[in-house]
């Protein structure tokens, strides 16, 4: 087993705290933007990749104090079938610098860019083919879905992994209450989006397929572990993780779990997503953790499992089928 140990995040070079997607990715995002004919617009997404990152300079380390010093939920419930992990839960700091939320641009300064959120009054419109439709306040969904905490597993698609403390409520809390038509065999979720806000170097180009969408079976959204979060570590959810609500399904890719979302919709018909549509070949729709199956460009493996500790440090882990999660889920596929 490697073991990585490093003692200060910020003495560390932007390559190696990036999370590989930025520079695995690289040549793919040229090459689409080239081939949507923009190729002189690529000089802010080449320009993003050498930029420093904001971890531990000191008025960045006041903004992060802020960014995560959020109001506690208070009559949280441990929900006791998601308690244990066989690794431990990743330190907070850590995990609130380490994002992707490429609507804010590509480099691991986001979680400081994505403080230009607006989540005040926000509202989530759930449409399509459901029986109430309707548009839900952050209120109405916590009155409505008593929060509780689960420990999951995460796991991204460029290998890399924390176990996360998050806390919401269960998919089919919302399924529910909403009660989607026979006709509904697909949803999809919608992150907020608006270009004026959301100015990731590079990023906010209009070829590229914003609003970021995701999708799920409806089978999907109904199984056990499928999670709606609203809060993280005890507190409500940070906007680099996606406030004030975020889709969590941890046998699933960290890319299937869309931030920020302002709309729910129930379809017919598999919808488009953005990964998917960006490079199908890259990321399927399905999304499911699996070893066995190796990115086109890359093995999955092994991961490397970001462990507590105040710096940045990992571990090289096996990775597990549906990240560990295939009593839940393997009798779905
Ligand atoms: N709207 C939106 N949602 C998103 C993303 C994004 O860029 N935009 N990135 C995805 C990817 S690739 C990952 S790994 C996770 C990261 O979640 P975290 O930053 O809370 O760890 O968010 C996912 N959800
Ligand atoms: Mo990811």
């Amino acid at each position: 087993m490697t073991l990585i140990r490093i003692p200060q995040s910020w003495s560390i070079s932007e390559n190696q705290i990036t999370p590989p997607r930025l520079y695995y990715n690289r040549r793919n995002f040229i090459k689409t933007l080239i081939g949507a004919g923009i190729g002189a617009s690529l000089l802010p997404l080449t320009g993003c990749q050498g930029s420093t990152s904001g971890i531990g300079k000191s008025a960045s380390a006041v903004e992060l104090e802020k960014s995560i010093n959020l109001p506690k939920i208070d009559s949280l419930t441990k929900n006791p079938n998601f308690q244990q992990v066989d690794r431990p839960i990743v330190a907070e700091k850590v995990a609130a610098q380490y994002n992707n939320f490429y609507e804010f641009g590509g480099t691991k300064k986001i979680w400081l860019d994505a403080q230009k959120l607006p989540i005040e009054n926000w509202k989530v419109e759930v449409a399509g083919l459901v029986k109430n439709p309707r548009t839900y306040d952050l209120d109405d969904l916590k009155r409505k879905f008593p929060p509780e905490e689960r420990v999951y597993r995460f796991r991204c698609v460029e290998a890399w992994s924390m176990v996360l403390p998050w806390i919401g409520f269960p998919m089919k809390a919302l399924l529910a209450d909403v009660e989607p038509t026979a006709k509904a065999k697909f949803v999809s979720f919608t992150s907020f989006y608006d270009p004026e806000i959301t100015k990731g170097p590079g990023f906010h180009l209009g070829s590229l397929p914003w609003p970021y969408t995701e999708g799920l079976r409806i089978e999907e959204m109904a199984n056990d572990l499928a999670f709606f979060a609203t809060g993280i570590f005890g507190h409500d959810l940070p906007k680099q993780h996606g406030a004030p609500l975020r889709m969590v399904t941890p046998w699933k890719y960290g890319f299937k779990g869309a931030k920020s979302i302002v709309k729910i919709e129930f379809l017919a018909e598999q919808p488009a997503t953005y990964w998917n549509t960006l490079d199908p070949n890259e990321y399927k729709f399905e999304a499911n953790v699996n070893p066995d199956v190796p990115h086109p460009r890359w093995s999955q493996a092994t991961e490397k499992f970001i462990s507590t500790g105040p710096g940045l440090s990992w571990e090289i882990k096996e990775t597990l089928p549906y990240n560990g999660y295939g009593e839940y889920v393997a009798n779905l596929y």
